[in-house]
């Protein structure tokens, strides 16, 4: 939860008037809650076993966006199937579940402003073929079976796959130094 509001530095040094003071108020107060999104990122299998968590933190921290819950294990076959229970009739669906619970994976919460889409972006397209260079399967990964990450597609998504995944004091809540730095 964000702490506690603190008026604006710039707005207090204008010397705004009171509107635009309480207007300067709401659109922080909105904006701080829109910087609250959360998404639900997790490295595959393939992902750690080729190296590639470092980068991939890399990626997320150096945008800007704040790390709120990271684990490191090997799911279960019932924890997979539920993850991608709205994709229990396509028939790569038991393929999936076995190749995500094959090992390792690092599920992490990232917070930020459109993170769910951003991410997205920054992930490229579910076929790596499709994925332009400069995103993480465009980069980094060659096969849709084998594209290394997942990202959840919709806020939604996000906050029920980050239920699944984390336990509530899993995740932490903490002012990041770096905020007044990313956001207005
Ligand atoms: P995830 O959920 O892994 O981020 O993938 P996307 O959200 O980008 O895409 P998706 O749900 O359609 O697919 C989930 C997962 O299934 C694998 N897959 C997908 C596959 O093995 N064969 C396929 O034909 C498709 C479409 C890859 C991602």
């Amino acid at each position: 939860m964000p702490t506690a509001l603190s008026f604006p530095s710039s707005a207090r040094l204008s010397g705004l008037n009171s509107d635009s003071q309480s207007s300067h108020i709401t659109s922080s107060v909105s904006a701080m809650a829109a910087n609250t999104e959360q998404t639900f990122i997790a490295i595959k299998p393939d992902g750690v076993q080729r190296g590639l968590v470092g980068e991939i933190i890399k990626r997320f921290e150096q945008k800007g966006f704040k790390m709120s819950g990271m684990k490191f294990l090997q799911a279960s076959e019932d924890m997979l199937k539920q993850h991608y229970i709205d994709l229990k009739d396509r028939p790569f669906y038991p393929g999936l579940v076995k190749y995500m619970g094959s090992g390792p994976v690092v599920a992490m919460a990232w917070e930020g402003l459109n993170v769910v889409k951003t991410g997205r972006v920054m992930l490229g397209e579910t076929n790596p073929a499709d994925s332009k260079p400069g995103t993480i399967r465009g980069d980094y990964c060659v096969e849709v079976g084998r594209n290394i990450i997942h990202g959840s597609d919709s806020v939604e998504s996000a906050k029920k796959e980050i239920k699944l995944w984390f336990k509530p004091e899993e995740l932490v809540s903490y002012k990041s130094c770096a905020k007044d730095w990313i956001y207005e």
